[in-house]
């Protein structure tokens, strides 16, 4: 059986892999606000794991996989590599049985998508996504029409709004306007309102916690002040979700917020990892929780994570990463274990190699 590895770059211009296994490709994304709990992309330098790959290729080869526990026998072989080359690895094998069939799922999810943005991805604003979704149209081409019908009306309201709003894009497409957190909040829960869709925020609050503290532009908040706010927004601008709005080792903080009408979401806090959804199991700290397969760097934790979620009543909520490759597993895994939301972007070629592909499955369903 062939198989290869090869260097590639994501959309960021970030180093990442692509594998090919039995005439297959496939490549795995890398993040930009990466939690501290995330397994690294490369153990050593992605050159030193290029060569440890090919000296193993052929074991991998001579391995059976006849179903999706069958993969537990390649991560097996490959203890010693980081999540990039394991995931692009198993991401070709699976595409290779059929992709989303070799999973057994038939269910699509909804697109949830990126509008607005800012924090690490560039911009101004120190909450990292304002994200929308439509609940009502029954096709995820409708759906994600809706979707681009908001980022397009934004667009026309910053521009009235932000006289320096000169059409900037964060990483993953999303606008990047010079507002306040709270202007922007208020600006999507008007569009949402008018156009009968949800919106959600990614606070990714790790990335401006420091010593302690919640700092902002114009203010500093601590821990106590900080969860009284994230409890202020929920109230005044109902958001549907609200992601990583604490610190990521905060488990205690997060269980503090306001649940019923809101589903408030872990990331950093859980990282893919089975004793980190646990842990926010025991504390009740969340009730939805994001899946990226790259964080932990294994497909059979990553299922072991949905399950857990499920038997939990947490949902379970895939996402894309900020430095993605064109590659379209992403579309297959959320059909494949049935999950409810796709977190995606809008626009840019990395962002719709998977949304088209979810149409196509949408068709051949
Ligand atoms: C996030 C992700 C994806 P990154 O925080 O949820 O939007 O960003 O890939 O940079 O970690
Ligand atoms: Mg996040």
């Amino acid at each position: 059986m062939h198989i290869s590895i090869k260097e590639i770059k994501d959309c960021c211009g970030n180093p990442t892999v692509e594998v090919n296994y039995d005439g297959h490709t496939a490549s795995a994304p890398s993040g930009t606000s990466v939690g501290k709990h995330e397994k690294p992309a490369f153990r050593h330098s992605i050159k030193a794991e290029i060569s440890a790959f090919k000296k193993i290729k052929s074991k991998i080869g001579k391995v059976n996989i006849a179903e999706f526990s069958d993969l537990a026998k390649i991560e097996g072989l490959m203890t010693g590599f980081g999540a990039n080359t394991l995931i692009a690895l198993e991401y070709a094998i699976l595409k290779s049985k059929g992709g989303y069939k070799f999973l057994r799922g038939k269910k699509m999810p909804s697109p949830l998508g990126n509008c607005i943005g800012g924090g690490a991805h560039g911009g101004t604003l120190e909450f990292q996504e304002f994200l929308i979704t439509d609940p009502h149209s029954k096709t995820v081409q409708e759906k994600f029409f809706r979707n681009m019908q908001a980022h397009k009306l934004l667009q026309q309201e910053l521009e009235v709004m932000d006289k320096n709003f000169r059409n900037q894009t964060t990483l993953e497409g999303a606008w990047a306007p010079n507002l306040s957190n709270e202007q922007a909040l208020s600006l999507m829960h008007q569009v949402a309102k008018k156009l009968h869709m949800n919106f959600g925020i990614d606070i990714a609050a790790s990335t401006f916690y420091k010593k302690n503290k919640y700092i902002y532009r114009t203010q500093t908040m601590t821990r106590e002040e900080q969860i009284r706010y994230i409890n202020h927004l929920i109230r005044e601008y109902e958001p549907f979700y609200i992601e990583d709005p604490l610190e990521q080792d905060d488990f205690d903080g997060f269980s503090q917020l306001e649940h019923h009408n809101c589903l408030i979401v872990g990331d950093d806090l859980t990282a893919t990892n089975p004793e980190r959804l646990q842990k926010a199991v025991d504390f009740h700290s969340i009730n939805a929780v994001i899946i990226k397969p790259n964080q932990v760097g294994s497909l059979i934790k990553t299922k072991e994570v949905i399950d857990l979620a499920r038997k939990n009543h947490i949902t379970p909520i895939l996402s894309h990463r900020s430095g993605e490759t064109e590659d379209n597993t992403l579309a297959h895994l959320a059909v494949g274990f049935e999950l409810p939301i796709l977190k995606i972007g809008i626009i840019g070629r990395e962002r719709l190699s998977k949304i088209k592909e979810l149409i196509r499955i949408e068709g051949e369903l």
